[in-house]
């Protein structure tokens, strides 16, 4: 065989949408390296094993059986697609490499982990129509291919605000896993805030069951039990997707003061509030109990949550005087710390005495990020003109807010964290994060129309090497998933940016 070296920005350039034979594969995020083989093809039959053990194993199979209609026995022997975890120990944690020849597929990786992701890329290798839920017609060829990749950042996360709207378990799982086909592996999940409490708090039973029970515009909003939560957890770990819960504090705390009055100032209930104003609500940084509270919300989330971050919110307290604010971040940081977990805020929480394993959410102060940065922080990415899932496309978008601009996908893309503020070494930086604030956003199809396919292209700035960066090529494999996804039957903005097939 002919073995074409291929850098990735070179050669995924081509402008047509219809890939021709020999086309080199269009994948997202794009891969740090990809070699064709010329003339090599692999094809998935009747008998064609999944070589390997475990969720991973599970989890393909999965796929290919529904869409193929073949049995894939995983075995722990013989040749078919080989799950191999024989990967040097020099290899990254999410690195792996992917062998497509005559003779069959095989990722290695160092890591259950590292397999996934090979195995989100192998989807990509294959016709879209190997995410139909329904059993289709092959041919299922594969061209031969050599690719190793491994991650620029270690946090690549989305945010969905299930807050000003509530989502189910299910459209929370649908998230995750479209999310999961780009390498997302962070879920930040927006527990809480002035229009809704979404989590079970044992000791603070009414947050739930009372502050739970309105969203934005006034409908039934709805809340996460404690084995609701589990399951999301579990379904997020399955697919190697650490989940970051928030509850947004001192601001953004409706729900909570409505909830109990003891936690106001003045000892009054304020009513539910169903309108999207921000920066009101406030909770009493002198009132001890506030402090009982926080230790009590802190301590029962800690015990429901798998991965080691914890995230305070801290944005937009608008109403809470500023050395109040600064006492108030400090003493919840230590919370934190004390029941074991790290510390993210929104980058506002810069302002306070930070752990020095804190972690910043950027959204528009470079002064507020690089006061984390000097305590010893790290920062997670999320500039609001290119990152915000909730800003509209252009004028015309039926959803959406527009106070950062339009986000069209080209804006999504065109960015890099490490130039967004000046002099920060990519040392500092864990990564970037789109989030999805809901207030104009009512259900799960809503939710894909403003995800897809901007989250692709934050994915893409979080995984792929700097030196990939092209727009042409990343517009084209972007194009190749419009078929994927309405196969899958995923909703999208179609873009008139982008050459859909
Ligand atoms: C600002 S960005 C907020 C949210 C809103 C969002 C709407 C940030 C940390 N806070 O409360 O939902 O704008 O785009």
């Amino acid at each position: 065989a002919v073995l074409l070296a291929l850098s990735s920005t070179a050669t995924l350039n081509t402008a047509t949408a219809v890939a021709a034979p020999g086309d080199p594969p269009r994948i997202v995020p794009v891969p740090a390296s990809l070699t064709i083989t010329a003339g090599t093809s692999f094809s998935l039959t009747q008998s064609t094993a999944i070589v390997g053990s475990g969720f991973v194993a599970e989890y393909l199979a999965g796929v290919l059986r529904r869409s193929t209609g073949f049995p894939f026995p995983i075995t722990t022997s013989g040749s078919g697609i080989t799950l191999s975890l024989s990967g040097p120990a020099t290899m990254a944690q999410e690195a792996y490499r992917l062998d497509v020849t005559a003779q069959g597929v095989t990722i290695t990786a160092r890591t259950q982990e590292g397999l996934l992701r090979g195995v989100q890329t192998f989807r990509q290798l294959l016709p879209p129509k190997v995410e139909s839920p329904t059993v289709q017609a092959g041919p299922w060829t594969i061209d031969g291919v050599s690719i190793t990749d491994q991650p620029r950042f270690a946090w690549r996360g989305v945010m969905l605000d299930v807050a000003r709207h509530f989502f189910t378990v299910d459209e929370v799982k649908r998230f995750i896993d479209q999310a999961a086909l780009y390498k997302v592996n962070v879920l930040h999940l927006h527990l809480a805030d002035d229009q809704g409490w979404r989590i079970q708090i044992d000791s603070w039973p009414r947050l739930a069951t009372y502050g739970g029970s309105t969203e934005v515009g006034g409908g039934p909003g709805g809340h996460y039990t404690k084995q609701d939560y589990a399951e999301i957890t579990r379904y997020a770990a399955d697919r190697f997707m650490t989940v970051v819960p928030e509850i947004d504090m001192p601001g953004h705390t409706n729900a909570a003061l409505a909830s109990y009055a003891e936690l106001n100032c003045d000892g009054q209930a304020p009513p539910l509030r169903t309108d999207t104003a921000v920066g009101y609500s406030s909770l009493c940084i002198s009132k001890e109990i506030t402090y009982r509270f926080v230790d009590d919300v802190i301590r029962e989330l800690a015990a429901m949550t798998p991965g080691p971050y914890l995230h305070i919110g801290g944005d937009e307290a608008h109403n809470t005087a500023k050395p109040d604010y600064m006492a108030f971040v400090k003493r919840v940081g230590e919370t934190v710390a004390a029941h074991g977990k790290k510390l993210v805020g929104w980058q506002e929480i810069g302002q306070a005495t930070l752990p020095t394993d804190a972690t910043g959410q950027y959204w528009g102060s470079a002064t507020h990020a690089n006061s984390v940065v000097a305590q010893g922080g790290k920062l997670v990415f999320s500039p609001p003109g290119n990152a915000y899932l909730d800003m509209k496309y252009n004028q015309n978008t039926p959803l959406g807010l527009d106070w950062a601009g339009y986000i069209e996908v080209q804006k999504a893309y065109g960015w890099d964290p490490a130039t967004v503020i000046g002099g920060v070494s990519e040392s500092s930086i864990r990564g970037v994060e789109a989030p999805l604030w809901t207030e104009t956003i009512a259900n799960i199809e809503d939710a894909e129309f403003m995800t897809n396919p901007r989250l692709a292209a934050i994915a893409e700035i979080g995984w792929s090497p700097a030196s990939t960066h092209d727009w042409q090529s990343f517009s084209t494999r972007l194009g190749a998933q419009g078929p994927r996804w309405s196969i899958r039957k995923t909703n999208y903005y179609r873009s008139t940016q982008v050459p859909w097939p």
